[in-house]
């Protein structure tokens, strides 16, 4: 990991803020080429899961192909829906350019500097929001719970863990569209509702507190996984385009299914730690080879190291 992701360190005054508010912005999270690349990830990813429920005997045979290179074989894709938007859940292991988001040094220091070092992802999803004035992309029920309904992440954690609980994640949102405006699918959170009690109060409540994120493509946001906070739907003709990762402490089990192969994934070894990789037990006990973050914080950021 390149040091110069340490000028993106929490500061001080960030710090006070987020304890505040529970979420912060980041401006200019991605550049201009890098947002492009995501869009289009998400693009390809939308048209490989239309291949592939066209063609499904056809993708078998791409895969036994071991000679293919290997982007050009689509990985197994988990999509669904929920309401107008369509979900990629675990886009961190479907492109390459989306695994990039995994350390990305305008952020990952940001959580670093919340969390410490024994971290993972342990939620991930790119929401792709479709028009809601669009008559080919009708809006369907959720299966399972929605997120446009308000929540807060982890699900059974904050009817189990008591009525105050610690901060064991926090989320990144990245935003590959622009949502400065409003009707954009914009991402709506209760400003310091992550230090209200167990359990939030009604949605009536909570919409009235609630403020929408309104932000240029390319930018972030981080909020605490304790927050109230909900999708919205997109009003306008902009395709809202957005990659949530959460972060937890490695304790916190992973809803993915998948680990990471150093195959498709390389073996750089902190993003293979932030990937998922290492054994059950070193979730609690670590060793040294099961959290590089650690040794390298230690190295350069010994603020971040401690503890
Ligand atoms: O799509 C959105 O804006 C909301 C995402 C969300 O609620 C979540 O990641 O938990």
């Amino acid at each position: 990991m390149d040091t110069a992701c340490l000028a993106h360190r929490l500061t001080d005054t960030e710090r006070e803020a987020f304890e505040e508010d529970g979420f912060m912005i980041v401006r200019d999270a991605m550049p201009t080429d890098q947002v492009a690349r995501v869009a289009n990830a998400l693009d390809d990813v939308v048209c490989w899961r239309q291949r592939i429920k066209n063609e499904r005997i056809q993708i078998a045979v791409d895969r036994a192909q071991a000679r293919l290179p290997l982007r050009r074989v689509p990985p197994r894709l988990l999509v669904f829906r929920d309401e107008r938007a369509l979900v990629i859940g675990e886009p961190l292991f479907a492109h390459p350019a989306l695994t990039d988001l995994v350390d990305l040094p305008t952020t990952l220091p940001k959580v670093w500097s919340l969390l410490g070092w024994n971290i993972h992802v342990y939620d991930q999803a790119a929401r792709v929001t479709f028009s809601s004035a669009a008559s080919n992309t009708p809006a369907r029920a959720s299966a399972g719970a929605t997120a446009f309904g308000f929540h807060r992440d982890g699900g059974r954690i904050n009817a189990e863990a008591g009525s105050t609980i610690p901060r064991l994640a926090v989320k990144v949102g990245l935003f590959a569209s622009d949502v400065d405006g409003p009707g954009r699918g914009n991402l709506y959170v209760v400003p310091g509702s992550h230090r209200w009690p167990e359990p939030l109060p009604e949605d009536d409540a909570l919409a009235r507190a609630a403020v929408p994120i309104r932000v240029p493509a390319g930018s972030a946001v981080i909020f605490d996984a304790r927050i109230a906070h909900k999708a919205s739907t997109n009003t306008s003709n902009v395709v809202r385009k957005a990659v949530f990762l959460g972060y937890a402490l490695r304790w916190v089990y992973s809803m993915g299914e998948r680990r990471p192969s150093r195959r498709r994934f390389g073996d750089d070894p902190i993003r293979s730690q932030l990937l998922g990789a290492g054994t059950a037990y070193g979730r609690f006990f670590p060793a040294s080879s099961e959290v590089p973050l650690r040794a390298w914080l230690a190295q350069h950021d010994r603020a971040g190291s401690s503890a």
